[in-house]
């Protein structure tokens, strides 16, 4: 049987200098694991093949510790080397039946959706998660199509209620301890709601990422009645 995966708390690496700072990716991760991060992506548009297969064997090692999944963004081939758990690819990456094929029905793969119709063929496809977004402008990813808000969240959720009965979903951009509770509220939709959050910054910029994620997983997890 597919292992249940729990997507509350989604981190999604940065190593550029202004997020990550002159800090190793792996403590960060490490710390932000030990503070409760559920599932893990390595997202990484710097370095080259070498060190992505190593970097992405040192996280590894640390996500199979806390017995959290690891996903490669992108890159199918650096999952492969690593046989890690999954991956996540975008729009402009390798389609999903062509990565479906290389890395097996037991992988992990997730697409990012911003609009109804991306969403449906992700679901037709077999995505097991959808990555939505953008959902609020950020520093961290300027290049996106689309910031779609809670309120265009929810039109994709309510979109996939039946299609994407059993897909995943996790929304992406701008969330933060201060947002993450109105996301998920103004984002609920009755016969499809999110399963969680996605976040770069709010803990890989953190001073502290094991206390930023402990925090962030609490307000996850108790959402305010309303908004
Ligand atoms: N895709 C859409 S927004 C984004 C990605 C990878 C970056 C989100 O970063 P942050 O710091 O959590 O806003
Ligand atoms: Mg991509």
């Amino acid at each position: 049987m597919a292992r249940a995966v729990d997507y509350s708390l989604y981190l999604v690496t940065d190593s550029t200098p202004a997020i990550l700072g002159d800090r190793d990716l792996v403590q960060v991760v490490e710390a932000a694991l030990e503070g409760g991060v559920t599932i893990v992506q390595y997202r990484d548009k710097l370095s080259d093949t070498a060190v992505l297969v190593s970097t992405a064997k040192r996280l590894h090692a640390v996500t199979k510790k806390h017995n959290v999944p690891l996903l490669i963004n992108d890159r199918i081939d650096v999952a492969l080397a690593v046989g890690c758990e999954g991956v996540h690819i975008g729009q402009d990456d390798l389609d999903l039946p062509s990565a479906r094929r290389l890395l097996g029905k037991d992988a992990i793969i997730g697409v990012t959706v911003s609009s109804i119709d991306e969403a449906q063929t992700a679901c037709k496809d077999g995505a097991d998660y959808l990555g939505i977004g953008t959902l609020f402008a950020t520093a961290t990813k300027t290049n996106t199509k689309d910031v779609i808000g809670t309120a265009g969240t929810r039109q994709i959720l309510e979109a996939i209620s039946t299609a994407g009965k059993n897909v995943r979903t996790v929304c992406i951009g701008g969330i933060n301890a201060s947002t993450v509770q109105r996301v998920i509220f103004q984002s609920f939709h009755p016969s499809k709601s999110l399963d969680g959050v996605a976040i770069v910054s709010a803990i890989i910029a953190a001073q502290d990422p094991a206390q930023a994620s402990k925090d962030l997983l609490k307000l996850v997890k108790t959402p305010p009645p309303f908004f």
